[in-house]
């Protein structure tokens, strides 16, 4: 897995030059090479290469993931939404460049993103048209932007739905998304077919909820160090989590059941670099 972090860090670098005009290619740079742990980039890689597709093709896609994934991270942090100092253990996007910049800084990553995967993508046409396509329906308003608004609406006390649903919603949509658009693009590089495509879609909704009611059991109970940002503030702020809505204990054990069927999926796969990231995940929760 280090290796393919390596590869990621090695890409982005160098998809992503300081040019004129520089604080805009600077802002950019800055939360995407921050030490994240590159999970999904990891993933669409993972998921070509054990499909039996050329990783290589998969670089600019998950490069371009990662930005998306940055930009995201950059919003969120913003005043007007999570208004968080803090990101992968430094200061916020906006605390070092001004807001005007760090919102300018996201628009340009998810604009830059497409256009990576258009310029460098060594696939075909009619492919690479899929690969846009799936970018820009899991990063817009029917996913990641849903997730982002209603996480606000229920902060503000708006219910639509019930609390449980509303959760879930969240949950795969902000975060859930992401995971569904690294596995989906890696698999179709890869040239899956639509059975695959059905599993991917399965490990890719469990795996993205597992990971969410993870981060929301590790704000309330790890450190600034471990996690690079502000901890407690959902706990402190009433927010609505699964460790708030159903506690700790049953928090762990939903955990649990979607890791389960994450682990029956991808046993009929090779990876151990995806076996791996499950493994470290279940483990981190063991015994806490
Ligand atoms: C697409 C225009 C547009 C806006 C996005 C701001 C926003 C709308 C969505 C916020 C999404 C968000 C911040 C979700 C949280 C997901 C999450 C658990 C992030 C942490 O992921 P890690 O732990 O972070 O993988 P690293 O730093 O390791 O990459």
């Amino acid at each position: 897995m280090q290796t393919m972090i390596d590869l990621i860090d090695k890409k982005l670098d160098e998809y992503l030059p300081i040019i004129y005009p520089e604080d805009i290619f600077k802002a950019m740079k800055y939360t995407v090479t921050l030490p994240g742990k590159r999970l999904r980039p990891v993933m669409c890689l993972e998921t070509t290469r054990m499909l039996g597709g050329d990783m290589n093709k998969a670089i600019p896609t998950a490069c371009a993931i990662e930005m998306l994934h940055a930009q995201s991270l950059i919003h969120d942090d913003l005043p007007c939404m999570d208004n968080d100092d803090f990101r992968r253990g430094n200061p916020s996007n906006h605390k070092v460049f001004g807001e005007a910049n760090a919102v300018l800084a996201g628009d340009a990553l998810l604009t830059f993103a497409p256009q990576l995967i258009i310029e460098k993508s060594e696939l075909s046409p009619e492919t690479v048209l899929k690969l846009v396509h799936e970018f820009t329906k899991w990063g817009g308003a029917y996913a990641l932007i849903a997730g982002q608004v209603v996480d606000i609406e229920s902060e503000k006390g708006k219910f639509v739905k019930s609390p449980e649903e509303t959760l879930q919603f969240i949950h795969n949509n902000k975060t859930g998304a992401l995971f569904k658009l690294s596995m989906r693009t890696g698999a179709i590089i890869a040239n899956a077919d639509a059975e695959v495509m059905k599993e991917i879609d399965r490990f890719a909704q469990n795996f993205g909820l597992a990971f969410q009611i993870y981060d929301d059991i590790m704000d309330e109970i790890s450190s600034f160090e471990e996690l690079g940002k502000t901890v407690g503030k959902d706990k402190n702020s009433g927010k609505l989590t699964y460790a708030s809505l159903y506690g700790l204990e049953e928090a762990k054990n939903k955990f649990s059941s979607h890791i389960n069927i994450c682990y029956d999926i991808i046993e009929k796969y090779d990876s151990e670099i995806i076996s791996g990231i499950i493994n470290k995940l279940s483990s981190r929760l063991t015994g806490v």
